[in-house]
């Protein structure tokens, strides 16, 4: 039987060199998120951007996630990108409580495919910002590739890079080419009807 996992004891993990204060936090309700925010932290480690990643509940940890909240910017964190799924208060309540921006991933729910989620995170009352992203993989990945936007306003190597990205993705998708349509030249079962 797999031993259960304790938010409360999972280990803080920093992506950077000695020295290299992490930038960007990134924190998610659920081991069960990982396999969404990985594609998050996978960007941000291609840009090189110092990082943490950890599990912080609003619901199982209150205390840990207020305690987050409230010391990110005093440790240097620039942003906080906050996944989470179902009844996702985690991106909301952390934004309440700092005046960091907060980017909010919806994780895809298994009752509800991450509309629950969606909806949780993105209808914050005015005066309480989070940034919302799409559901799931793509939303995570963008969260931070707009974090890497973010920063790049004030760090000139940053933005070649992502210049530099954006043009390899125009080349790539410009050079993409398709297989030929099984039976090609001959006339579709739907033309013949
Ligand atoms: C949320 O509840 C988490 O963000 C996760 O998406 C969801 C389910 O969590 P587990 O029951 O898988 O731990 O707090």
């Amino acid at each position: 039987m797999d031993v259960a996992f304790n938010p409360a004891h999972a280990p803080i993990r920093a992506a950077m060199a000695p020295g290299n204060k992490p930038r960007v936090a990134v924190v998610m309700g659920s081991k069960s998120d990982w396999d969404t925010m990985r594609h998050c932290v996978e960007v941000l480690e291609q840009f090189g951007i110092a990082h943490e990643h950890r599990v912080v509940s609003a619901h199982r940890t209150p205390q840990l996630m207020s305690d987050f909240a409230r010391d990110a910017e005093g440790r240097g964190i620039k942003l906080i990108i906050a996944g989470a799924g179902g009844a996702a208060h985690l991106p909301g309540m952390i934004a309440a409580q700092t005046t960091l921006p907060v980017l909010g991933v919806p994780v895809e729910s298994r009752s509800l495919r991450g509309v629950d989620s969606l909806l949780s995170i993105v209808q914050m009352p005015a005066g309480i910002p989070v940034a919302t992203f799409a559901i799931g993989m793509a939303g995570a990945m963008n969260a931070a590739y707009f974090a890497v936007s973010m920063l790049a306003a004030d760090d000139e190597s940053l933005g070649k890079a992502l210049k530099g990205f954006r043009e390899k993705q125009t080349a790539d998708v410009s050079a993409m080419e398709l297989p030929l349509a099984s039976g090609s030249g001959a006339a579709s079962e739907r033309d013949k009807q």
